[in-house]
């Protein structure tokens, strides 16, 4: 349904005037280079260009007062000295006569993108925009901004469209203490803030900005702060708050909008946040916030100083945003000890509140004894199998600043972004207009080939649908299509899985991904050799035969599926990085389409997309096409309020955490000292 961009060139006039050391990074190249950079990558071309306007006296007053929007006003007209006198009224703020128009301009632009995505102009969209809003508070300027832009988009998609349920994701490096305060009593704005801290050793030295800061009155509960207690914190430490503590709480919520205050300080070069997020984790936090609200999700630029990171990771942005795949995350997945504290105690403070997070923290996850070898990394639970690289994670050494941006992405888009290679092409199969439904079979001798060893291949029905699901595999490992599905008659799920492996990991998949749904068999031969993470959901019981192969029972549809994904097999995932993955939906699957709409969309943020769902041949056109649509970039539909995981679904995810822990180090909920 397309992206808007909304900007407008009238937003580079504000500028500092005078001496100030500390103000002097909020500048107009800031725009220029973002916007620069979208054109170098034909992105911008991509979007609706949308001319920001002026927000009114009316829409700025729906949470500034009269008088303060009347001051800012009447800086219009003053000198270079009175300007700099009214500025030092405020904490970081400089004022310059264009400012209370760009600031106009910089909220409109966030009214008329929220107007455009809930009118259903657009899916989805970013406002580039300055000066940024969300340190301004009622009747106070503050941290470079002057109106609270996405505060203000949030209180006209309340007012104007009627929405009951906002969520604000603010990944800015600095706690957007003017939205927590202008919310902090309303339980229809559901806040997450992660910032800098330092335990309170870092501007805006608040100590309302910790973890126990939850929200009053009707509001307790909808405002989530994680403070970072250390700089450094990186790719691994922000996925791990998006899936251990974000993401339940807003599937919890359930939001008809996102607004994202997308300040972009908090990646990797930045002066003021001193991260080491790169770029594409970006693109994975915005791709995991498309998954909530039908997809609508309102980005509004909020810092970042380095321009090269900000350019890069606006780019990421705009890219996810558009339904392109999320470049692979770089590093080893492991969160850091202060990271894990972080979360820890941001859970902790708000388990009262949320559902989600009460079962599971109720006790601590039990870690068995022999957890720590020598070097202080853990043995992997089968002796003998080489560990993958993402298992066995080295020290990462710290990118450069001025080198990190250089690698130029290696891997050329596929031509093709999602085939459909079902036995007999369906016309009934609603897809995207470049969604291809393939013709073409892999060669006969060859298919009977990989065939020959499996009795439940025999078949012609079973060996056609081979052929096309080989074809498939081909085009996805040749890099001449990003993803796919497939289909197959259900007595031949299993093997035709397995050949699928088979085929995967010796045309030149180095780690792949397996998530089999339902009753489907662990293939026999399958090697310990962590090139493989077979993961069947479905299966009698919990276990973890090795780190490699993990089976969970299927959780009753609900809360217990979500909590199954976001605590087990994203982590997982993650942590293994593979670059292909398969998903099979098997015999007694029983996931119903949102729900493997959700699992797909979420796995499509591995391996740079590369996914192939296998289905049964008898699966419904609705699933086949729901799950091309999500796998091409398009938004699963909500699952709606979700009832919660129930006491067996908890216990076995428990288990299985404590059992795998040691060696995926994402599923790390929160920093336990070990019990005596
Ligand atoms: N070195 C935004 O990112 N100065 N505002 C902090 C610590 C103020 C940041 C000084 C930073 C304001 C939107
Ligand atoms: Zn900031």
């Amino acid at each position: 349904m397309g992206t808007a961009l909304v900007y407008h060139e009238d937003m580079t006039a504000t500028r500092l005037l005078w001496d100030d050391p500390e103000c002097e990074i909020e500048r107009p190249e800031r725009l220029t280079a973002a916007l620069d950079r979208l054109r170098q990558r034909g992105l911008e071309q991509r979007c609706l260009r949308l001319s920001a306007r002026e927000a009114s006296k009316e829409e700025l007053g729906l949470v500034h007062s009269p008088e303060y929007v009347s001051l800012v006003r009447k800086t219009q007209v003053l000198g270079e000295e009175e300007l700099q006198a009214l500025s030092r009224q405020f904490d970081a703020i400089y004022f310059h006569p264009s400012t209370f128009h760009c600031a106009r301009l910089a909220a409109g632009a966030g009214l008329q993108l929220v107007d455009a995505v809930l009118t259903g102009t657009v899916q989805n969209g970013l406002a580039l925009v300055r000066p940024p809003g969300h340190h301004s508070q009622r009747a106070a300027a503050n941290g470079f901004c002057v109106f609270n832009n996405v505060a203000i988009a949030a209180a006209h998609a309340k007012q104007k469209h009627g929405l009951h349920r906002i969520l604000i994701v603010d990944w800015d490096v600095h706690h957007g203490q003017g939205i927590q305060y202008l919310f902090e009593d309303d339980p229809s704005v559901l806040y997450f803030s992660w910032h800098r801290y330092e335990h309170g050793r870092f501007w805006p030295f608040l100590r309302e900005s910790d973890a126990d800061a939850v929200g009053r009155g009707q509001g307790l509960g909808f405002t989530v702060n994680l403070p970072w207690n250390q700089v450094g914190m990186g790719n691994a430490d922000y996925m791990a708050a998006f899936l251990h503590l974000l993401l339940p709480l807003a599937f919890e919520f359930d939001p008809e909008l996102v607004l994202v205050s997308a300040g972009f300080d908090s990646a990797i070069g930045d002066p003021e946040g001193q991260m080491q997020a790169t770029p594409e984790c970006f693109a994975h936090l915005t791709q995991l916030l498309q998954v909530l609200a039908g997809g609508r999700v309102c980005a509004m630029l909020e810092g970042g100083y380095h321009l090269e990171s900000l350019a890069e990771s606006v780019c990421m942005t705009v890219q996810t945003l558009l339904g392109d795949p999320a470049p692979p995350l770089s590093g080893p997945m492991v969160p850091c000890q202060s990271a894990l504290e972080s979360i820890q105690s941001a859970r902790a403070a708000q388990a009262p509140y949320w559902k989600s997070l009460q079962l599971q923290d109720a006790t601590p996850v039990p870690t068995s004894p022999s957890t720590h070898s020598p070097e202080g990394r853990p043995p992997p639970l089968l002796p003998g199998g080489p560990m993958c690289k993402a298992a066995a994670p080295a020290p990462a050494p710290a990118p450069a600043p001025s080198s990190f941006l250089d690698q130029p992405c290696l891997c050329p888009a596929p031509s093709v972004r999602t085939t459909v290679a079902l036995t007999a092409p369906d016309t009934t199969l609603v897809l995207p207009p470049d969604v291809i439904q393939q013709e073409g079979s892999a060669l006969r001798e060859e298919t009977e080939a990989w065939a020959r060893p499996h009795k439940s291949l025999a078949r012609e029905e079973a060996l056609t649908a081979l052929g096309k699901l080989l074809y498939l595999l081909d085009g996805m490992l040749d890099g001449q299509v990003n993803s796919g599905i497939a289909a197959t008659p259900a007595s031949a799920a299993a093997a035709t899985l397995d050949v699928a492996i088979q085929r995967g990991l010796s045309h030149g998949a180095q780690r792949l991904l397996c998530v089999a749904l339902g009753q489907l068999d662990r293939p026999p031969d399958l090697a310990h050799d962590g090139r493989t993470l077979w993961l069947n959901i479905g299966g009698k019981e919990a276990a973890a035969l090795s780190m490699f192969h993990v089976s969970t029972p299927l959780p009753v549809m609900t809360g217990g599926f979500l909590s199954c994904i976001l605590g087990l097999v994203l982590p997982l995932a993650y942590g293994f990085q593979p670059d292909l993955v398969l998903v099979a939906l098997g015999p007694g699957h029983g996931l119903q389409g949102p729900h493997a709409a959700l699992l797909s969309a979420m796995l499509r943020g591995l391996a740079g997309g590369r996914v192939l769902a296998l289905l049964e041949e008898d699966s419904t056109p609705q699933l086949a096409g729901i799950l091309a649509r999500v796998l091409h970039g398009e938004a699963p539909p909500s699952l709606g309020p979700s009832s919660m995981a129930s006491p067996e679904d908890v216990q076995a995810l428990m288990y299985l955490r404590g059992q795998l822990e040691p060696q995926w180090k994402m599923l790390q909920v929160g920093a336990f000292t070990p019990q005596k």
